[in-house]
C-alpha cells in the first residue's frame, strides 16, 4: 500500500534569490572562459532553477594559477594562525546570520527537507568552521630527541594548493569538511562542486570573502566531472586532492594523480553498511534507528545502514514495525513543514534506484512496502522495504543510494557476513548486552561503528572508510594531517647534549 502520509503538492517557492552563478576565481565572480553555462535543476519538478557558469580545464587552470600565487606570495600561509582563525570565526558568524537563505538554497538545489538544512546542516557548517578556527593557531611540529649529537625538529607546513571535488548529497557539509581543515592549515584551494548542486557553495564563498579571506585563497568552480574534475585531479600544480563521491570515480581520480604529479589523494567513497539488530534490543527503538539509518536524506548517505541484519527471533515483528514506520514517513515538498523525505537528486539517481527495486523483486526478495515513484513530476520515490534479502542479491551488495531498506534474516555468522563487502564505511549495532557490543565493535571492519545510535557525527569525530570506502579521514585531528607537509630538520650540536 502507498502511504496516506505521502504528499506531493504544487512546489512552494523557496524564500531566496539566486545571486551567484559565476565562477569564483581570484576573488572575483567571473564567466567561464568558454562562456558556457549549464542549468541546475529543481529536483521537485525537474525545472531549471538557474543557469550557472560551466568551468572546464581552462578555468581550472586559471583557478590553479590564482591559488598558486596566493600560496607562494601570500599573505595567507604567512599570516599568523590567529589571523586565519579570526577569519574562519567571522565566516561562521556570517553563516549563522544568513542561515535561512543558505538553508533555502541548499534545499532548493538538492531537494532535502528545509527543516533539516535549517536546523541541522547549515548550523553544523558554522560549527565546523569554528572547530577549524580553533585549530588554526594550534598547529605545530615536534622536537625529537633522536640522539645526543643532533637537534631534530619536525615542522608541519601547509601542503600548498589543495584540489577538492565534492558530491551533491550534502553540498555544504562536504564543502565544510574540506575547506575548513585546508584553510586552518594555511593552504589555498581550487574546489569543484557537484554539477547537481552548485548554488550554496557560491553563496557562502562570497561570505568568506566578506569575512576577510584574501583573493585567490579559495576558488570555486561549477562544472562536470570528466572536464573540470579531471582537470583538477591531473593538474601538475595541484599539491593535494580530496575527493568525495562514488568508488568508480575515486579510482579515476587516483589514476589521474598517478599519471600526473602523484599528488596525495584522500578519498571518501561509497558504502554498504550493516545495521545489526540483536534479539535483546528494544524492538521499537531498533526499528526507529534502522529507519533513520537508511531513510535519512532520501537514503542518499554514504554511511546509510543499507543492510539491516535482524535476529530470527524478532524478525517478523521487526519487519511489520519497519513497514508501519515506512508507511508513516511523510514524503513531499521539502519546503513543507513536517516533510521527512523530499525528492531524489536527479533523473539519473531516480532511475538507478528504480532499477535496483526491480532487481530486488526479480531476485526473489519480498517487497514489503513501496516500490514505485510518487506522482508523475520530480524525483519522488516511495519509502521501500524488502525482506527475505539474501547476502548474494545485488540489493544486498551494491550501494543503492535511495530510500530502499533491505532486511536480512538471522545473525548466524553475522560478523563474517557484515564484513563480506568491498566497502567498510560504517556499521550499526543495537543490543543491550555490553559483551555483544564490544565483540562486534572490535570485529567490524568499518571506519565508524555506532552502538545503539546511528549517524551521530561531530566536528571532532573522524570519519572515513576501510577497504573500498576510501583513504584517510575527514573531521577531527586526523583531517589536519591531510593538509600538512612534514619536514624533518637536523642540525648537529656543537656539544653532545641531553
Ligand atoms: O558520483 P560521482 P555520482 C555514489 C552513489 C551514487 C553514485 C553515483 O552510489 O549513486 O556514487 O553518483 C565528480 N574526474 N555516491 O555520479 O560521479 C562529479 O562531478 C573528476 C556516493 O554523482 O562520483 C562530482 O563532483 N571528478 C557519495 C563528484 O565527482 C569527477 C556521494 C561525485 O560524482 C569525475 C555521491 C572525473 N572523471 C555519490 N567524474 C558519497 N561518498 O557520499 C565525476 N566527478
Amino acid at each position: 500500500g502507498v502511504s496516506t502520509a505521502s504528499l506531493i503538492e504544487e512546489p512552494i517557492h523557496p524564500p531566496v534569490q539566486v545571486n551567484y552563478t559565476q565562477l569564483l576565481i581570484n576573488g572575483d565572480f567571473v564567466d567561464s572562459a568558454s562562456g558556457k553555462t549549464f542549468p541546475t535543476l529543481d529536483p521537485r519538478t525537474g525545472e531549471v532553477i538557474a543557469h550557472v557558469a560551466e568551468g572546464d580545464a581552462e578555468d581550472i587552470n586559471r583557478a590553479v594559477i590564482a591559488a598558486r600565487k596566493a600560496f607562494d606570495e601570500g599573505p595567507w600561509p604567512k599570516m599568523t594562525g590567529y589571523e586565519r582563525s579570526c577569519i574562519l570565526n567571522r565566516f561562521a558568524d556570517l553563516i549563522e546570520k544568513h542561515n535561512d537563505e543558505i538553508a533555502a538554497l541548499e534545499s532548493w538545489d538538492s531537494g532535502k527537507p528545509y527543516q533539516q538544512s535549517y536546523r541541522s546542516e547549515i548550523p553544523t557548517v558554522a560549527r565546523l568552521m569554528r572547530y577549524y578556527a580553533g585549530w588554526a593557531d594550534k598547529i605545530h611540529g615536534l622536537i625529537v630527541p633522536a640522539d645526543s649529537q643532533h637537534h631534530v625538529q619536525v615542522l608541519h607546513e601547509p601542503i600548498g594548493v589543495a584540489g577538492q571535488i565534492i558530491p551533491w548529497n550534502f553540498p555544504l557539509l562536504m564543502y565544510a569538511w574540506k575547506v575548513g581543515p585546508a584553510l586552518a592549515c594555511g593552504n589555498t584551494i581550487v574546489l569543484k562542486t557537484a554539477e547537481q548542486t552548485p548554488l550554496s557553495a557560491l553563496y557562502v564563498s562570497k561570505l568568506l570573502l566578506e569575512a576577510g579571506l584574501p583573493a585567490g585563497v579559495l576558488n570555486v568552480i561549477s562544472g562536470f566531472g570528466p572536464t573540470a574534475g579531471a582537470a583538477i585531479a591531473s593538474h601538475m600544480d595541484v599539491d593535494k586532492l580530496a575527493f568525495t563521491g562514488s568508488t568508480d570515480t575515486g579510482k579515476i581520480v587516483l589514476e589521474l594523480s598517478a599519471k600526473s604529479n602523484l599528488k596525495p589523494v584522500t578519498l571518501e567513497l561509497g558504502g554498504k553498511s550493516p545495521m545489526i539488530i540483536m534479539d535483546d534490543a528494544d524492538i521499537d527503538r531498533a526499528v526507529a534507528l534502522a529507519h533513520v539509518a537508511l531513510f535519512f536524506n532520501q537514503g542518499q548517505c554514504c554511511s546509510a545502514g543499507s543492510r539491516t541484519f535482524v535476529h530470527e527471533r524478532i524478525y517478523d515483528e521487526f519487519v511489520e514495525k519497519a513497514k508501519a514506520r515506512a508507511l508513516k514517513r511523510i514524503v513531499g515538498d521539502p519546503f513543507k513543514k513536517g516533510v521527512e523525505q523530499g525528492p531524489q537528486i536527479d533523473e539519473e539517481q531516480f532511475s538507478k534506484i528504480l532499477r535496483y527495486i526491480k532487481s530486488g523483486i526479480d531476485s526473489g526478495a519480498t517487497l514489503v512496502t513501496g516500490g514505485d515513484r510518487i506522482g508523475n513530476k520530480g524525483y519522488y520515490i516511495q519509502p521501500t522495504i524488502f525482506s527475505d534479502v539474501q547476502d548474494e542479491m545485488k540489493i544486498a551488495q551494491d550501494e543503492i543510494f535511495g530510500p530502499v531498506q533491505s532486511i536480512l534474516k538471522d545473525l548466524n555468522e553475522v560478523i563474517r557476513r557484515a564484513n563480506a563487502s568491498r566497502y567498510g564505511l560504517a556499521a550499526g549495532v543495537v543490543t543491550k548486552n555490553i559483551d555483544t557490543a564490544n565483540t562486534l565493535m572490535r570485529a567490524l571492519r568499518a571506519g565508524s561503528v555506532w552502538i545503539n545510535c546511528f549517524d551521530v557525527a561531530g566536528a571532532a569525530i573522524p570519519f572515513g572508510g576501510y577497504k573500498m570506502s576510501g583513504h584517510g579521514r575527514e573531521r577531527g585531528i586526523d583531517s589536519l594531517m591531510n593538509y600538512l607537509q612534514v619536514k624533518a630538520v637536523v642540525t648537529p650540536l656543537k656539544e653532545p647534549c641531553l
